[in-house]
């Protein structure tokens, strides 16, 4: 199945290792080597990161990439030793490399060896029998084989649905729009990071494979203790992440491809679309009804039916004459609209996109010059060349045609780029980006899968220009490693299946451990008809991901959550309910992921990579580190399997209370999936609300659940909007909650930053403790408390207060 649309296989042609090589030159952080015409660098970036690249042809050395952030790294001490073997060395690790034959390895002050060259095939150039035309600026193929160690394993690979251990597979970076109803078994959908995290003995490290061709990997699957690397075209260019735990990883992982932004907060609440919502009556049904029945929503979708003729940056006038007024009026309900857009721009020279790209050559070009044309949604159309700076500010300028109409974010779609000849295709390899006056124009096979991140960065780029004091809000469906600081990627067409459900997990995790962190599928599933199990579990699940939309085809059936009335719907807004008041929870996540590239939903092996029972555990996740998420995903059932790694958790609605590492039976009827809270571990909670901003944050809740030992949690708040948490307008406590021989101790530090979040009184609920205390104190003083028996909730009612606040319940 996966073949039907994989591209052209690489040339025939015969592999050629480097051989000998010679030390050009080095300085404080390179080695420069030669093998003959060949080129190979070797640069410590800092401590625990080094890049290699690999230059045929007398190229000299570029690692100008889309996918790459930051490009001025501070000195960093690295010592060269050695001369046949050279030792380079930083604090944290070396970089053996041997020059006869040119070979590299890493190791570090442990003794532990990793990303070791394959001794017999190492690194090197696929000679083609005769360079055709095409081919010449592309290269030849370049390749990489790495030594897989003893019991390595490999995660990653970004968004990829078959579950988390990639070892003995093979995959595939080629970015492209699946045909409909894709499954587990498919390999490469619509983006490629071609990035892995290996674990080793319960250590890790990560290895990122920059280039924009068709990129191949094979991890141990022709052989079982070697890895290849490879790529179409281009040079070989690779980082090496030292670790030794994930998080270390993803932090320099992200620091190099650049950070998830701070989303606005309003962008964390429920969010409803459909394909599409067809006129302005229809919207504001929508809305009316998730207002009347009490069922948080933040956000509404236009698909692309709002469109005139589906040309972008137009409104269809009979259907939505007054955009503006529509947009205004449902913000004063509290929802924000959101819009779609293609690439594709309509050939109509009544069409003046059209017109001024043309004039302005801003589109891509056939190889003989001519504009290349294919068909989209609109009819046939011209397609925007991205790589060019001059495109990306022109179509951002053109957003104003929405932002103007108050529309709040972007949604990017079909951006692999999708055509409709062949169908769901994408663009021909010798398609050309011209790259605007001065650049070196681009084959489209040599920057493909940087398409629909390079249409994201215009939008982002646009929405800040438009509104410099807004948080841009942008989606993306495709791109390339790094995309995580344009935009968020939603998954695309997933289907209305129980599988799907399942799928979500593990795509959402592999994202997530490669960089794509703000992500979200289609919640109840796009293709197909839903039902009110289905959807119920869907949500049931949704809305824990970083990124909460329900969504569905044209002719599906309804799938808001009331559409499959009761008991469905009381499911849907308990669920949606618990995640609008998870929002200070969520908020924290996103800007520690914001600072450190920590994934917000998180495979159980992230935070315990010494446990290897966590590898296979695709079907739960930690939401930040305080809450095990573990969704049904089977119909008609009640029980699961769920694993509690170590620590101590309760059971959110029980309280009851598990040991980890544990293998348990989950009792989840619908309505109350199985979610376990880490304990000592405060989950910051807001009231109950329909949209952010409804009412103020008063009081927030810190829940805990109590158990002897200790735990720390932190909350972090700014304005929710805006860069002034830049300057230091935040609000960030740590809470520390010990239990010493019965005594439950809670310490709110003192509040750093200078942002004060606006309400009286901050209420801390204690769960699941059994004996009602004799008193509770705070700072030395007799509380405002209460005690319920049922479910053994203290309930401290505390002000509002920046200063350190001690809370003690004696019994
Ligand atoms: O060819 O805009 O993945 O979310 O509703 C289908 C219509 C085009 C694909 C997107 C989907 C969207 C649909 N689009």
């Amino acid at each position: 199945m996966a073949e039907i649309f994989e591209s052209p296989p690489s040339q025939e042609g015969r592999y050629q290792p480097l051989e000998r090589a010679k030390l050009l030159d080095h300085d404080d952080r390179s080695i420069r080597m030669g093998v003959g015409l060949v080129t190979v660098e070797a640069t410590a970036l800092a401590p625990d990161l080094f890049r290699i690249g690999m230059f045929p042809d007398g190229r000299p050395p570029d690692y100008t990439s889309e996918a790459v952030a930051k490009e001025d790294w501070e000195p960093v001490a690295a010592e060269m030793t050695g001369d046949e073997e050279i030792s380079f060395s930083t604090e944290a690790a070396t970089a053996h490399i041997s020059l006869n034959p040119l070979r590299v390895s890493f190791s570090d002050p442990s003794g532990r060896t990793f990303a070791a060259d394959d001794e017999e095939l190492g690194m090197g150039v696929v000679e083609l029998p005769d360079a055709d035309v095409f081919s010449a600026p592309m290269g030849s193929p370049v390749r990489l084989y790495k030594r897989r160690e003893e019991g390595e394993r490999y995660f990653g690979c970004g968004e990829r649905t078959s579950g988390l251990d990639k070892t003995g597979s093979y995959q595939v970076f080629w970015n492209v729009d699946p045909p409909a109803g894709h499954t587990a078994s498919f390999n490469n959908i619509y983006s490629s990071v071609p990035f892995t995290l290996s674990l080793v003995n319960g250590r890790a490290y990560g290895l990122f494979f920059d280039n924009t061709h068709r990129v191949e990997f094979d991890l141990a699957k022709a052989s079982v203790d070697r890895v290849y690397y490879g790529a179409e075209g281009g040079n070989v260019v690779y980082y090496v992440f030292c670790g030794s735990v994930p998080s270390d990883v993803l932090d320099r992982y992200t620091e190099l491809t650049g950070r998830t932004p701070m989303p606005p907060l309003w962008s964390l609440g429920y969010q409803q679309c459909r394909y599409s919502y067809m006129d302005e009556s229809e919207l504001r049904e929508v809305a009316r009804n998730f207002r009347e029945r009490d069922i948080p929503c933040d956000t509404l979708y236009l698909d692309i039916d709002y469109m005139d003729g589906y040309r972008v940056f137009t409104w269809n006038r009979e259907t939505f004459p007054e955009p503006e007024k529509l947009i205004s009026e449902l913000k004063e309900q509290g929802f924000n609209v959101v819009t779609i857009m293609d690439p594709g721009v309509k050939v109509d020279l009544h069409y003046p996109v059209y017109v001024e790209g043309g004039e302005r050559d801003l589109f891509c070009k056939t190889v003989q010059g001519e504009e290349f044309h294919n068909v989209v949604w609109p009819g046939i159309c011209a397609f925007p060349d991205f790589t060019n700076p001059e495109t990306r500010e022109w179509w951002g300028e053109n957003l104003r045609t929405l932002t103007d109409e108050g529309v709040a974010g972007i949604w990017c779609d079909m951006n692999e780029p999708s055509l409709f000849v062949p169908r769901q295709s994408t663009m021909p390899g010798d398609v050309v980006h011209p790259g605007g006056p001065g650049a070196e124009p681009k084959y489209h096979a040599q920057i493909h899968n940087t398409y629909g991140s390079l249409m994201a960065r215009s939008v982002r780029e646009g929405l800040l220009r438009h509104r410099p004091d807004e948080r841009p809000f942008a989606i993306t469906r495709a791109g390339y490693a790094g995309l995580q600081r344009h935009a968020l990627q939603w998954t695309g067409d997933n289907s209305s299946w129980w599988e799907h459900l399942w799928m979500s997990m593990p795509q959402l995790m592999n994202m997530g451990l490669s960089g794509v962190a703000w992500a979200g599928v289609d919640v109840g599933g796009f293709f197909d008809d839903c039902d009110g199990e289905l959807l119920a579990r869907f949500t049931e699940f949704g809305v824990f991901q970083p990124f909460c939309r329900n969504h569905t085809i044209k002719g599906s059936k309804q799938q808001e959550p009331w559409a499959f009335g009761e008991p469905y719907e009381s499911v849907c807004r308990k669920m949606i309910r618990l995640r609008q008041r998870l929002l200070p929870y969520l908020y924290t996540l996103f800007e520690e992921c914001h600072r450190t590239g920590t994934p917000i939903i998180r495979p159980l092996l992230f935070e315990y990579p010494y446990d290897e029972t966590t590898y296979a555990m695709d079907d739960e996740f930690l939401v930040g580190n305080a809450l095990l998420v573990a969704p049904i995903t089977r119909p008609g059932i009640e029980h699961r399997h769920v694993y509690l790694p170590d620590g101590t958790w309760s059971h959110l609605w029980s309280g009851e209370r598990f040991e980890g590492p544990a293998h348990i039976l989950a009792h989840a009827p619908l309505g109350e999936p199985a979610i376990y809270v880490r304990t000592n571990t405060a989950v910051p909670l807001w009231p109950e609300m329909n949209h952010v901003g409804e009412r103020p944050v008063d009081p927030l809740t810190l829940l805990l659940y109590p158990a002897e030992g200790s735990g720390e949690s932190t909350l972090y708040e700014d304005a929710g909007n805006g860069f002034a948490y830049q300057g230091g307008e935040y609000a960030r406590r740590h809470v520390l909650c010990e239990v010493l021989r019965g005594t439950i101790a809670v310490r709110l530090s003192v509040c750093e930053g200078f942002f004060t979040p606006e309400r009286e009184s901050i209420h801390l609920e204690l769960r699941a403790v059994n004996t009602r205390p004799k008193n509770v104190l705070v700072n030395d003083d007799e509380a405002d408390w209460d005690y319920e028996e049922v479910g053994g909730r203290i309930l401290v009612r505390l002000a509002e207060d920046p200063g350190e606040t001690t809370v003690e319940a004696r019994f």
